[in-house]
């Protein structure tokens, strides 16, 4: 695979969530997981005890994408939940970001951070040197399903030349949108991990395995197409 793959959890069968926990172990990258306050943005979807209950039966790192208006009230428990990854918005950590980001990296996790669409890369400028990850939402945060914002791929490309340039070590994702009609603009202007989500794995008429087996195709027939 040209990219690491990171399913996002609220977009699973949550009839079936432990058969598919074993087949993202041997599988995939990452779990991505949405927590949500209802406040930053409308919706609720996981939680902190969500994590709790996965983590035994997972051998990969799970990811926190913290949609809260508050972060420093989430981030214990969810290392205490058993995240590998804490994520904050930047719109959220204006105040204290130095902070935040000494915090999770005292509990021993990696600290990255998502930009809005809106949100430019000089926002995070004074910090990105600190980041293990950096997550770029390719549509308003809040809800699967959505439709792909082309302006992002702009964005992503100057943060590739930004870590190419300073040697950074965060990881570039994308989040919102990820599937076969845009691989092959997001692997060429230099996405690393792929958020995948209802537009590009889980499908109701596939199985899981199917999916997989067609976004692992569609992903590697799109690296091709930029090679050549
Ligand atoms: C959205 C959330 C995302 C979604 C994912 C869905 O607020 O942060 O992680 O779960 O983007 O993907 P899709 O393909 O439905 O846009
Ligand atoms: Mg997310």
């Amino acid at each position: 695979m040209q990219c690491r793959i990171s399913p996002s959890l609220m977009c699973m069968d949550l009839m079936n969530i432990k058969e598919q926990l074993m087949f993202f172990n041997q599988h995939a990258d990452f779990l991505h997981v949405d927590i949500m306050d209802g406040h930053f943005v409308k919706n609720i979807t996981l939680s902190a005890f969500f994590i709790e209950q996965i983590k035994p039966y997972t051998c990969i790192p799970i990811d926190v994408h913290l949609m809260v208006e508050n972060p420093t009230d989430f981030i214990d428990q969810m290392a205490n939940a058993g995240a590998d990854f804490i994520c904050p918005h930047a719109e959220t950590i204006n105040t204290n970001a130095f902070r935040v980001i000494n915090h999770i990296h005292q509990l021993n996790k990696k600290v990255g951070v998502v930009i809005n669409p809106a949100t430019p890369i000089e926002y995070i400028s004074q910090y990105i040197h600190l980041l293990d990850k950096i997550t770029v939402m390719t549509v308003d945060p809040g809800y699967a399903g959505q439709p792909f914002i082309p302006e992002m791929l702009e964005k992503i490309r100057k943060l590739s030349e930004l870590k190419k340039k300073n040697s950074f070590k965060f990881l570039i994702e994308v989040d919102g949108s990820c599937n076969i009609n845009t691989y092959q603009q997001l692997l060429s202007v230099g996405a690393e991990v792929l958020i995948m989500g209802s537009s590009g794995l889980f499908k109701k008429n596939l199985s899981l395995e199917n999916a997989w087996q067609k976004m692992s195709f569609d992903i590697n027939n799109a690296a091709k197409n930029i090679n050549q």
